[in-house]
């Protein structure tokens, strides 16, 4: 089954979104099926981020991913990566539509309450990078 990683970026920890960001996409009928609260370290996000890196914002946007804890969720469904990519919005809450999360929770094109991974191979990568730190367990079928 397709899975896909969602991180719940700080400011949106910080300001107790979690139950209503999770409730969305339950609501789409997704499933949950690991959530871990951590602190981000830099060498996870630079990773994560790493096709960002010679982008003029990267420093910026790993001190802001690693400036408090964030929730990391693995969700499984079919087509769950296009979904949660709709369900999320676009990147610019300006631009993002209605109903969506960013354009509900994001403040600003950096501060933008969520992640989620583009594509399926961006998902089984960024959940190898998060793995250890979320403590999803290797060879769990879940
Ligand atoms: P995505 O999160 O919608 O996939 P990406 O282009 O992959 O968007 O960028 C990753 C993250 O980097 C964004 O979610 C946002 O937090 C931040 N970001 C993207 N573009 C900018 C920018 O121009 N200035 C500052 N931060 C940015
Ligand atoms: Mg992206």
């Amino acid at each position: 089954m397709e899975r896909t990683l969602v991180i719940i970026k700080p400011e949106a920890v910080r300001k107790k979104l979690v139950g209503k960001i999770i409730s969305i996409y339950e609501d789409n009928r997704l499933e949950i099926i690991h959530a871990h609260r951590v602190l981000a370290t830099s060498d996870v996000l630079k990773l994560h981020y790493q096709d960002l890196i010679t982008k003029p914002f990267f420093e910026e946007l790993v001190s802001y991913m690693s400036s408090s804890e964030c929730v990391v969720l693995i969700l499984e469904g079919e087509h769950v990566v296009e979904t949660v990519r709709k369900i999320n919005g676009a990147t610019d809450p300006g631009k993002a539509d209605p109903g969506t999360i960013r354009y509900m929770y994001g403040e600003t094109l950096q501060v933008n309450a969520v992640h989620g991974s583009e594509s399926v191979e961006k998902a089984d990568l960024e959940i190898e990078i998060w793995r250890d730190l979320i403590r999803y367990e290797k060879g769990s079928k879940r």
